[in-house]
């Protein structure tokens, strides 16, 4: 892909100067999208192949929510929660009742929507379960990505995402993924709440046993414990299901969800739980300037109308399969192992093949763009509206820089 690279050049320069250096982003500076396509500065296309992270999932610019969004924004944009409004209401009960569960807490960021639910595990702990006063504890997982918040890069096991924000919140202990033996010997009645994401994403795409999941429902039924599932990369299509850990046949006490919420054009994010949970949020007790704003629940309600009404669950893991095996099939020397969950996959390199950047790299040079995580691993994350031809468009590419 040849770039001019003078207009790049100029604003990679001045996100140099003037930005913190808090991200390695590949250098396609991007102006404009248009469903799985987006558009750098010198007119070069490429296929985004991660979806801003699952964020997305609809695609970019899908017309039924920037239409919603205009619609909205002309009208009312936010009223703080000081006030009602007429978007509020109706949104909650939609989402609701997709999810099923009782009642909706929106926020704005995903790590707002997690700190909720470890604010409402808490607080359930100690005003239902009796767990003496500040000794409530929650467990996690290593390897885990719930956002970058200080009480939640404290039980990251990430040393980039943690080291040097300390001291951090007490309460947390990291147990192995995927480990239910070490689960059972954690509980205790001290336990409010065990934290898990259903498929973990920044750790590579790492799908737990089949008995994990289903194993801690039953541990939190034991122990009289909250299942709380992040769900916020994971959800919504993602892994071809509404929640991924519904698949596992099991309900979560909880679920935090954000990202493709609102499908990419505007922060929107929220915790969801039945009365039992959300009740002990009083009247002053928690909340956002933003939450629930009557903007986010109009994007919000046109971008699960999508998720919906195109299917998306059904193409994600009718194609994701079908991407999986064939990217298995290249037999590529480079492959350790092909991971994967709907039309979301972790590609492992072997250690050999020098890191996934430099493949990210050529990837880009072709026109497809998709991001490494922890050095080996190439994640590959379309949105989910991707047609089956453009899949195989990709899959050339793929194939001639992997093969
Ligand atoms: C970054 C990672 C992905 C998430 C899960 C909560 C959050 C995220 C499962 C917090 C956010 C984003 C954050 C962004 C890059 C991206 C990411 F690499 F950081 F880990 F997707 F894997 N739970 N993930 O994946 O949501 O507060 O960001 O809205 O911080 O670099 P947020």
């Amino acid at each position: 892909m040849e770039q001019s690279a003078t207009k790049s050049a100029e604003l990679i320069e001045l996100e140099a100067r003037f930005t913190a250096h808090n991200y390695k982003p590949l250098d396609a500076v991007l102006t404009r999208g248009e469903g799985i396509w987006v558009y750098d500065v010198e007119g070069n296309r490429y296929l985004d192949f991660l979806a801003a992270y699952s964020a997305v999932n609809q695609g970019h610019n899908h017309p039924r929510i920037v239409a919603a969004l205009i619609e909205q924004v002309q009208r009312l944009s936010l009223t703080s929660r000081a006030f009602r409004n007429d978007r509020f209401g109706p949104f909650c009960r939609k989402l609701a009742g997709l999810l099923g569960y009782d009642k909706v807490l929106m926020m704005n960021t995903g790590a707002e929507a997690v700190e909720t639910a470890i604010k409402a595990a808490r607080k359930w702990g100690y005003t239902v379960k009796g767990i003496p006063a500040d000794q409530a504890e929650i467990l996690v997982f290593t390897n885990n990505f719930h956002g970058r918040t200080t009480t939640i890069v404290g039980f990251s096991t990430d040393p980039d995402a943690r080291d040097g924000y300390g001291p951090f919140a007490p309460g947390f202990t990291v147990l192995p993924y995927g480990d239910l033996d070490a689960v059972r010997t954690a509980m205790s009645p001290r336990v409010a709440a065990v934290l898990v994401e259903p498929v973990q994403g920044e750790a590579g795409v790492i799908v737990p046993p089949a008995e994990f999941l289903p194993g801690l429902r039953a541990l939190c039924d034991e122990h009289g414990a909250l299942l709380l599932c992040d769900e916020i990369q994971s959800g919504l299509g993602r892994t071809g299901h509404l929640l991924a850990h519904r698949a596992s046949g099991i309900r979560a006490d909880g679920v935090a969800i954000g990202k493709a919420l609102s499908g990419g054009v505007y922060p929107v994010s929220a915790f969801l739980a039945d009365d039992a949970v959300m009740q002990v949020f009083h009247p002053g007790q928690h909340g956002s300037t933003y939450g629930g704003n009557p903007l986010a629940c109009a994007a919000a309600d046109a971008a699960l109308d999508v998720l919906v009404e195109e299917d998306l669950c059904r193409r994600s893991r009718e194609l994701g399969a079908w991407f999986a095996e064939r990217i298995r099939a290249l037999q590529s020397p480079h492959i350790r192992e092909v991971r994967d969950a709907g039309l979301w996959l972790g590609v492992e390199l072997h250690p050999a093949a020098g890191g996934a950047r430099r493949f990210c790299e050529a990837l880009m040079q072709r026109g497809l763009l998709c991001k490494e995580t922890h050095t080996h691993t190439i994640r590959f994350a379309p949105p989910l509206v991707i047609q089956r031809e453009e899949l195989d468009w990709a899959f050339q590419h793929i194939a001639a820089v992997l093969g």
